[in-house]
C-alpha cells in the first residue's frame, strides 16, 4: 500500500490509499475490505475500456489535474468509496456494503452519448458498481461526497431491506439513501475538520448554486415534509421512470425530514396543525436507530406506517421502552402525518355540528350505497336527503390502501353525478385541510364506483 496526497476538486487536500503500479502509483487499494478500485471511463460509455489514472510521484496536484477535463474529480470519488467504507465499519461495524467485504469500483467521466459534447448527467449505483458522469448544464462532474454515500447507500439497502424502488417503500429507499448519504458526509467531515452542508444533498454539484434535496426544508426542493402533505406526488399502480417510479425521489422528503427532526430536534407546528415537540438525538444515534429499521425489521414492501412501527421497536431494542429516543422517534412520525404522538392517545376529534344537506331534489337523485372495509356497507333511499352515519364505523389499518365503494340511486332518469369523498385525517373537524379529499369523480349512471 502507498499513501497519496491528492488535491481533489470538492473536498480539498487528502490522503488516499493507492498502490504502486507500472509508471507509479494508481488509485486502487486494498487495505478496506476486498478494495476500491477508481478508473476512467475517459468520456466513453465502456467499463471494460476503462483505463487507470496513474500518478508518477503519488502526489495529485492541482497544477496535474484540475485541467480542461477536470480529471482531479478521480480524487474525489476514491476519497468517496474510501469515507463511505469508513463510515460504514466505523459506525455500524459493517465491512463494506454487504458486509462481507465487497470491493467498490468507481467509474468517473462515464458519458452514455460519447462524441456530442455533453457530459452524463448522473452518477448511480448499478449493482456492482459507481458510476459518475461529468454534468453537463445542470450538473458540475457528480463527484460528490455526500452522493457517493447516497449511491452506496442503495448498494446497502439491497443487501438488507432490499426495499421495492416504487411508491412508498421506493420513497424510503431514496430517504435511506440521502440519510447515509447526509451521515457519510457529516462523519468524514468531523474527522477530517472539513465543513459541508449535512442537510443539503448534493450542493458541491450544482452548477447554479441550492442543492438536489433538503432534508431540514423538504418544501425547499418541492418535496413533501408530511405523509400525503403539500408536495406528495401521487403513487401508482405503473410505475415507469415518466413517473419517477410512482414519485420516489419525492416522497422521499418525508424520510428525510423525519430523520433530521429526529437527529436535531425541533418544536413547531406542521402544516395540518398539529403541534409536535422532537428531542434531539444526534446524529449517531438516530442513524443507529434507522439503521436497525432497515437491516433488522423492513422488507421489501414496507410502508411508511411500518417504519414507523419499526423505527419504534428498532429505538425500544436500542434504548429502552419509553426511552427518550423512543419518544423523539415517535414525536417525528407525528411531525410527518404518520401516527400519534409519544403517550399514545390519537387526539380527540373536534365535536362539530354536522352540515345540513345542500340537495335541492332528492326526490330525484340520492346517495344509495356506501361501502369502506367490512365495517360499512349501507344499502339505502333518499334519507330524506341526508344521513348522519356517525354510528357506523369501519376499522382499517392506518397507511394500508383501502376502497371506498358508492352509487347514486335515481327515482326516474340518471343525471350526472359529482362524488368527493373526504377523510378528517388529522381529526381537527375541518375537511379542507391538505390531502383530505381522497376521492372525486362523477358518473351519470346508477353503477357502483370505487375509489382507492
Ligand atoms: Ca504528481
Ligand atoms: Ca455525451
Ligand atoms: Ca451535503
Ligand atoms: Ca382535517
Ligand atoms: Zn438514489
Amino acid at each position: 500500500g502507498a499513501t497519496a496526497t491528492f488535491a481533489t476538486a470538492y473536498s480539498g487536500s487528502r490522503s488516499l490509499a493507492t498502490e504502486t503500479a507500472t509508471g507509479g502509483y494508481h488509485l486502487r487499494e486494498y487495505t478496506r475490505g476486498n478494495g476500491i478500485e477508481t478508473y476512467n471511463c475517459k468520456k466513453g460509455s465502456s467499463y471494460t475500456a476503462a483505463t487507470d489514472f496513474t500518478d508518477a510521484d503519488n502526489n495529485w496536484t492541482a497544477a496535474e489535474y484540475n485541467n480542461a477535463n477536470f480529471d482531479n474529480v478521480a480524487g474525489d470519488a476514491h476519497f468517496g468509496a474510501q469515507a463511505t467504507y469508513d463510515y460504514w465499519k466505523g459506525v455500524h461495524a459493517r465491512n463494506s456494503y454487504d458486509n462481507a467485504g465487497a470491493k467498490i469500483k468507481s467509474y468517473v467521466h462515464f458519458d452514455d452519448t460519447p462524441g456530442d459534447g455533453k457530459g452524463f448527467e448522473n452518477a448511480y449505483w448499478d449493482g456492482a458498481e459507481m458510476t459518475y458522469g461529468d454534468g453537463a448544464s445542470t450538473f458540475k462532474p457528480l463527484t460528490a461526497l455526500d452522493v457517493c454515500g447516497h449511491e452506496i447507500g442503495h448498494a446497502v439497502c439491497e443487501k438488507t431491506a432490499n426495499l421495492t424502488y416504487a411508491n412508498e417503500s421506493g420513497a424510503m429507499n431514496e430517504g435511506l439513501s440521502d440519510i447515509w448519504g447526509a451521515s457519510v458526509e457529516k462523519y468524514t467531515c468531523d474527522n477530517l475538520g472539513l465543513t459541508k452542508s449535512t442537510w443539503d444533498i448534493g450542493e458541491d454539484i450544482m452548477k447554479a448554486g441550492g442543492a438536489l434535496r433538503s432534508m431540514s426544508n423538504p418544501n425547499l426542493y418541492g418535496q413533501p415534509a408530511l405523509y400525503k402533505g403539500k408536495y406528495w406526488a401521487a403513487t401508482t399502480s405503473a410505475p415507469s421512470n415518466a413517473n419517477d417510479q410512482g414519485g420516489v425521489h419525492t416522497n422521499s422528503g418525508v424520510l428525510n425530514y423525519w430523520f433530521y427532526l429526529i437527529s436535531v430536534g425541533k418544536s413547531g407546528t406542521n402544516e395540518v396543525g398539529n403541534a409536535y415537540s422532537v428531542g434531539a438525538l444526534g446524529l449517531s444515534a438516530a442513524a443507529k436507530i434507522t439503521f436497525r429499521m432497515e437491516s433488522v425489521y423492513m422488507t421489501a414492501s414496507s410502508t411508511y406506517a411500518q417504519a414507523r412501527t419499526y423505527s419504534i421497536q428498532a429505538a425500544t431494542d436500542l434504548y429502552g421502552a419509553g426511552s427518550t429516543q423512543v419518544q423523539a422517534v415517535t414525536n417525528a412520525w407525528y411531525a410527518v402525518g404518520v401516527g400519534a404522538a409519544y403517550g399514545g392517545t390519537t387526539t380527540t376529534p373536534t365535536t362539530s355540528a354536522y352540515c345540513t344537506s345542500q340537495g335541492g331534489s332528492q326526490a330525484y337523485e340520492y346517495i344509495d350505497y356506501v361501502k369502506l372495509g367490512t365495517g360499512i356497507a349501507r344499502t339505502s333511499g333518499a334519507d330524506g336527503g341526508y344521513y348522519d352515519g356517525t354510528a357506523s364505523s369501519a376499522s382499517v389499518v392506518a397507511g394500508s390502501s383501502q376502497t371506498v365503494s358508492f352509487s347514486a340511486g335515481f327515482t326516474g332518469s340518471a343525471y350526472t353525478e359529482y362524488w368527493k369523498v373526504y377523510i378528517d385525517y388529522n381529526q381537527n373537524g375541518v375537511f379542507t385541510d391538505s390531502g383530505e379529499l381522497v376521492v372525486s369523480g362523477s358518473s351519470s349512471s346508477a353503477a357502483t364506483l370505487s375509489g382507492t
